[in-house]
């Protein structure tokens, strides 16, 4: 498939120069005002729809995984009050499908390797530099949740993600935000602890339709994928970058994640490890 069938360029036209910085800028903006960019109907509907067979097609590589950590992704604290945010885990349970598991002629590998999106989310972030993640594994994901499937509330660990929403569960599966829940110098545990209690005050559902990408900064937004209720299965690209060359995940991430940690010996991942 040509990137023109894949990413609505008349709606988006990145690879102009000048319009490129236009939306950029705006985008620039917003990101750092709200924490959060989105971009509807950025792949067009014939690609989402060649992107969700790809992925069915994917699914059966994948590694379903169901762990329970804390909100900010490691094990409870001991010695604290059991009611601390700190103290409390959540559930989350999915299929990924590692990147080795994604070649070079699915849909999503395409928009993730194109160079006009690499720099479009350059200057949004408004970074010097921007790399493909070095992980072999973890450089693009599918994200499939099925019924009984959840995210529970989390912050991230990174500066921002960019996901594409590719499918949305038949009912459920709904990405919820509580936007700059905390910030570097303040934890706001009350606030965390009043969300995980069920307190909908600031949290707000994101609308996330198939075709749209989103940069998000989950570092100081908690948020969570509600329980996929009924099929069909809620389908997410994960596009994974860093600022820096080389960025790998530890080996206990990529164990509990994919089940493995050694990637398999193909093309794609020699052509982009790395970068
Ligand atoms: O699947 C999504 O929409 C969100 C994924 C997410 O929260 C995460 O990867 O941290």
């Amino acid at each position: 498939m040509l990137i023109t069938e894949i990413v609505d360029l008349d709606r988006y036209p990145l690879y102009r120069d000048q319009s490129l910085a236009g939306l950029a800028g705006d985008c620039a903006e917003a990101f750092a005002a709200d924490g959060v960019v989105a971009l509807p109907g950025f792949v067009r509907p014939e690609g989402v729809a060649r992107m969700a067979e790809e992925c069915d097609a994917a699914a059966p590589d994948g590694h379903h995984s169901e762990v329970t950590n804390t909100v900010y992704l490691g094990l409870p604290h001991e010695g604290v009050d059991p009611e601390d945010p700190r103290a409390r885990t959540v559930r989350s349970s999915l299929r990924a499908v590692a990147a080795d598991c994604i070649p070079q002629t699915h849909a999503l590998r395409q928009l993730y390797e194109w160079a006009p999106l690499r720099e479009f989310l350059r200057h949004v972030l408004g970074v010097n530099e921007l790399h493909a993640y070095a992980d072999p594994l973890g450089a693009l994901n599918i994200a499939d949740m099925t019924v009984e499937d959840e995210l529970g509330w989390h912050f991230d660990q990174t500066d921002f993600v960019t996901s594409l929403s590719i499918r949305t569960a038949g009912v459920g599966g709904h990405f919820e935000v509580a936007a700059g829940l905390r910030t570097a110098t303040d934890e706001n545990l009350t606030a965390v602890r009043s969300v995980l209690d069920g307190a909908t005050d600031g949290v707000v559902q994101l609308r996330f339709d198939p075709g749209t990408l989103l940069i998000f900064a989950g570092r100081w937004s908690m948020h969570r994928v509600t329980p996929i209720e009924a099929g069909p299965s809620r389908l997410v690209g994960l596009l994974a970058f860093d600022t820096k060359p080389g960025t790998d995940s530890s080996e206990l991430l990529k164990l509990v994640r994919y089940g493995r940690t050694a990637a398999r010996d193909v093309p794609w991942v020699a052509a982009t490890g790395g970068e």
